[in-house]
């Protein structure tokens, strides 16, 4: 039985359009994800529910995000809701002798967001709130039952928002939470296997020798976020080599997958961590809409159980995975690999 975390009120954060490539496309990372999910999960008697409560724990949020970067979010969600409409940044502020920073909603927008895929609307902030919460509560769960695996549905997701920015539909990093709270009790590790490189979670730990970061992704050559997650990228200069990027060409499969995760658990391994996040994102499947990946849907359970095998007490934090209609059985797949 798998111990599943969810904070009410997220489904309030629904932006309706994004921007893709100059087009305007329906919002990908929509409330039904997490409904998807939940309700498979439930149904099938492979989870109990447990709902957490707002306002969640405040000190882990100031540890991982500037406290301008705290004060901005609910100022821009606050001016969405006065607006009564999301707000997209148009105008960036990048940090440039002519570069002044109005005190405008938009300014402020512009200032922390990385691109134009976080929209900020009237109950984005409360939202970011909830799954930071929903983290934080699986995290505090597995220390207190360390043989549990509990798994967080987080939703908006974190891994893209770093220190100071919004990014790639997240706000706060939600497996950077998780990990903070788990810290106190020894080095982390955090595995992202999600389809995207989890450039927000490395900005956080770059200098963090404590936690120990590895993500397999979509060559950022090709893919997005495109300006990180190369191999080269190891670590800042007081934690060397706590960085292990895996950047893998398109159309990789499951085999593929597999051994090069190999790689990155055998690392994980030497680095000995008290504790394992796993960013868990679903958008490397074959038939995701982002993903230039072809994992099937065997490839589920062997990731779990490749991670499994480390032994060592782990939470689960859900980042992408967009192809709605595959994501039940993705989640049920996975945790068939995760519970045995
Ligand atoms: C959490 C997460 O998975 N965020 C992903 C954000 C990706 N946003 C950039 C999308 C780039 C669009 N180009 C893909 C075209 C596919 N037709
Ligand atoms: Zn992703």
């Amino acid at each position: 039985m798998i111990q599943l975390f969810e904070t009410p009120g997220h489904a309030h954060h629904r932006p309706e359009v994004e921007y893709d490539h100059g087009q305007i496309i329906p919002y990908r990372e929509s409330p039904n994800r997490m409904d998807l999910i939940r309700d498979h999960l439930l149904a099938t008697g492979m989870a109990e529910l447990h709902h957490t409560e707002l306002p969640g724990p405040t000190a882990a949020l100031s540890a991982i995000h500037t406290a301008e970067y705290l004060d901005a979010l609910p100022r821009i969600s606050k001016a969405a809701r006065e607006a009564n409409r999301y707000l997209y940044p148009y105008i960036f502020p990048v940090r440039q002798n002519m570069s002044r920073l109005p005190d405008l909603p938009f300014g402020l927008l512009g200032r922390h967001s990385l691109d134009v895929g976080s929209p900020v609307g009237p109950d984005t902030w409360h939202a970011a709130n909830a799954a930071a919460a929903t983290a934080i509560a699986a995290a505090q769960h597995l220390l207190e039952n360390p043989s549990s695996r509990p798994y967080a549905l987080c939703r908006p997701p974190g891994h893209h928002a770093g220190r100071d920015f919004m990014a790639g539909y997240c706000y706060l990093n939600n497996a950077a939470v998780a990990a903070h709270t788990l810290k106190d009790r020894g080095p982390v590790a955090i595995i992202d296997v999600d389809y995207h490189h989890g450039n927000g979670t490395q900005d956080i730990f770059w200098d963090d020798p404590e936690v120990f970061f590895v993500s397999l992704h979509g060559d950022p050559a090709f893919e997005y976020p495109n300006y990180a997650g190369f191999a080269d990228e190891t670590g800042g200069s007081s934690a060397p080599n706590t960085v292990l990027n895996v950047p893998l060409p398109q159309n990789t499969g499951t085999g593929n997958y597999l051994s090069a995760l190999d790689k990155g658990l055998e690392a994980t391994s030497r680095y000995a961590p008290a504790h394992i996040v796993v960013s868990l994102g679903f958008d490397t499947y074959q038939d995701d809409p982002l993903s230039t990946f072809s994992l099937d849907m065997d490839a589920y359970p062997r990731i779990a159980a490749a991670i499994n095998s480390l032994n060592i007490p782990a939470v689960l934090i859900q980042e992408g995975g967009y192809a709605s209609a595959a994501l039940p059985r993705l989640a049920s797949a996975f945790l068939e690999g995760w519970t045995t």
